[in-house]
């Protein structure tokens, strides 16, 4: 057995750091906040002349610490706004801290309490030891990875804002086909593109050919091109696909207001009063709207042909036009509209997609909470997957992933018609455990999803997610100024990577990007940053943006660089992941002797994660500051932790498990 792990199994030695005597300590001017006193006398911190190695040991003593005493590291300058790290392992006279956490040239600031003091500058090894080979940034080494990406990791991408190939500002296909091997590297095993076909609008949700690609992302070539490098990769690609509606400049809602006869007729919803029609159940499809029986906001003047009549927008748009798919979802497979698409969406699993992204499924049929909606879907990828069961692969089944905005208990009834959802819940969850340290209890909500879930298909894939394009991004919203938020996004990361489902990536969240939908929801979509604005050759320009900036975010080509940046945090649990077949498809459990309404140890977030092959405990530490997680049970061994956890003996059945703030740890069961 084992006492301690304080030594990286990688080899680093803890070196003996050579020291020098701060002199006259309150002289120094670039020290504290003025006026205060500077607290410490007789100061001995490590040379300012060498650069430390990730992992080495180094002593900073004095007299005057007291246990409000912290170190902290401060970038000088880095671009994400200053990484700062708590490595504090004791707060006597002499502390002791190890340094694996903070690279380049770091300010060392004493704080206590809201004061601080400048100690002076230490510089650390910029690079891991070798970036790109390195692939844990643990102190417990993990089993090499197969290289098979059993996690399935999705990874949305907003087309337009991506990568653009040719210089013209307007992400493109080409410029994603360029950063598979990115994404094949970050341990991508799907990518999902927001609609592709031709559009009037910047996103793309309002089609006007679902047969076709936008010109402004390429050609029906490059597309191909993308799939087959996509699929060398093990990458699958799915496409965003809108059933709800169109543009009403597409060429069949053009048509269809041309005439009553027209043959596109059909295809849409059309009224002259739509009010008295809903009340007399003369609308198919929509048995009543609003709070009142109609909403007069999703009905616009048809703009040509039979002005006098009125169309169903849901979206409150005359931009968009909503489909018409019969009275009875359960024949859906006869209707005209249904076809149409049916014959689309099998165009492209010709061109090699492996499946789609549903957009606002609850919209579909207007009631979002009757059966008609689920009845209607199961028809669709029935067909979709019969399709693809004789066309492309008889022994597995077309992917495909519904979006209801909606809380866990709304969403679980449409696991009836599709086998992968969103879970929004769980992110609504995870938003407030992370901004309020009150993680204990997060386990038992996800086990609560995946069951109330599992009761409507026992195959379901729980598509989980941080933000997406339709919401605040993540670094936004969990708050806490710039190193903060960052540090509870990579523990965002860690819970998203370690917990049950399928996790979705959006783009930029793996390098911290910043967005909010203040000023229109572009501002959640704004450009991914490669690497600096001068010589960042893919950067889309198509939008100004106004959050995420070279003076905000670290760029890609920077922070591969990093031993401990965001980025490798990201790549570093998702090959955790896909490593362990736990991870990726076992079941989640509470710990043992989980006590609901005990509220000690609320900032340690604790469950199991059991596949036939390997049962893992997960350890998150979800506050600001080092605590001590007092584990009565006996292990096998540690797996892999985010650097600085120490894990004591105290007997065969009982360990101390001292975490530094947001880090997690995983340990295999006997
Ligand atoms: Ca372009
Ligand atoms: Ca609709």
């Amino acid at each position: 057995m084992f006492n301690s792990f304080h030594v990286r199994k990688s080899g680093f030695l803890i070196l003996t750091v050579l020291l020098i005597i701060f002199s006259g300590c309150s002289k120094s001017s670039d020290k504290g906040t003025p006026g205060e006193e500077f607290p410490i006398s007789n100061l001995v911190m490590p040379v300012s002349s060498v650069i430390y190695k990730p992992g080495q040991t180094i002593s900073i003593s004095g007299q005057g610490f007291t246990s409000e005493s912290k170190i902290i590291f401060r970038d000088a300058g880095a671009a994400e706004g200053g990484s700062e790290a708590s490595d504090l392992l004791a707060t006597s006279y002499n502390i002791t801290f190890v340094t694996p956490s903070v690279y380049g040239e770091q300010k060392v600031i004493l704080k206590e309490n809201s004061k601080e003091w400048q100690l002076g500058s230490l510089t650390f090894e910029a690079k891991a030891p070798d970036p790109g080979k390195q692939t844990t940034i643990s102190q417990y080494a993990d089993s090499e990875w197969d290289g098979t990406k059993r996690a399935g990791v999705f990874y949305e991408i907003f087309v337009r804002s991506f990568a653009d190939s040719d210089g013209d500002g307007i992400g493109d296909l080409n410029g994603i086909t360029a950063k598979l091997d990115y994404l094949d590297d970050l341990g991508v095993a799907g990518i999902w593109l927001t609609p592709i076909f031709p559009s009037p609008s910047y996103h793309g949700y309002d089609a006007t050919d679902y047969d076709s690609v936008n010109p402004a992302y390429g050609t029906m070539a490059d597309f191909e091109k993308l799939v087959a490098e996509a699929h060398k990769r093990n990458i699958r690609v799915i496409l965003d696909f809108v059933l709800n509606h169109t543009s009403t400049q597409h060429p069949w809602f053009v048509q269809a207001c041309s005439s009553v006869t027209d043959q596109y007729r059909k295809r849409y919803l059309f009224s002259k009063n739509p009010e008295s029609d809903i009340a007399a159940g003369l609308i198919p499809m929509i048995q009543t709207e609003g709070s009142s029986g109609y909403d007069s906001g999703q009905w616009f003047t048809c703009p040509s042909g039979t002005t006098d009549y009125k169309f169903h927008s849901h979206f409150w748009t005359s931009s968009f036009a909503d489909l018409n798919y019969g009275a009875d979802p359960a024949k859906a497979a006869d209707n005209v509209t249904f076809k149409a698409m049916v014959s689309a969406a099998e165009g492209w699993i010709d061109k090699g997609v492996d499946g789609f992204r549903l957009d606002a499924v609850k919209h579909i049929y207007h009631n979002a909470t009757s059966d008609e909606n689920p009845t209607f879907l199961n028809v669709f990828y029935t067909t979709l997957n019969d399709y693809y069961h004789t066309n492309v692969s008889a022994s597995s089944d077309i992917y495909m992933v519904g979006e209801n905005l909606s809380e866990y208990n709304e969403v679980a009834p449409y696991y009836r018609g599709l086998p992968a959802m969103f879970d929004f819940s769980s992110w609504y969850r995870l938003e407030y455990v992370l901004q309020n340290s009150h993680a204990k209890w997060f386990p038992k909500d996800m086990i609560n999803y995946e069951r109330v879930y599992s009761s409507y298909r026992s195959n379901y894939i729980d598509a989980t997610k941080l933000s997406n394009h339709d919401e605040d991004r993540a670094r936004s919203v969990v708050g806490g100024g710039s190193s903060l938020s960052l540090n509870r996004c990579k523990m965002a990361c860690a819970v998203l990577m370690t917990s049950a489902g399928n996790p979705f990536v959006y783009y930029g969240e793996e390098i911290g990007m910043y967005g909010k939908k203040d000023n229109g929801d572009e501002g959640v979509r704004e450009p991914m940053l490669w690497a600096p604005s001068a010589s960042d050759s893919y950067r889309c320009t198509w939008h100004s943006p106004q959050y995420s900036t070279d003076n905000t975010v670290g760029n890609v080509e920077s922070q591969s660089e990093y031993f401990n940046s965001i980025l490798n945090w990201y790549k570093f649990f998702i090959k955790l992941r896909n490593n362990h077949p736990a991870l990726a498809e076992g079941t989640m459990s509470l710990p043992d002797g989980f006590n609901d309404s005990d509220s000690s140890d609320k900032n340690f977030m604790v469950f199991y994660r059991t596949a036939p092959s390997e049962k893992l405990l997960v350890i998150h530490n979800v506050s600001e500051s080092t605590a001590t997680y007092v584990l009565e049970k006996s292990i096998a061994e540690p797996v892999a932790d985010t650097g600085l956890t120490t894990l004591t003996r105290v007997s065969d059945t009982k360990y101390n498990i001292t975490m530094p703030a947001y880090s997690s740890i995983i340990i295999k069961m006997p």
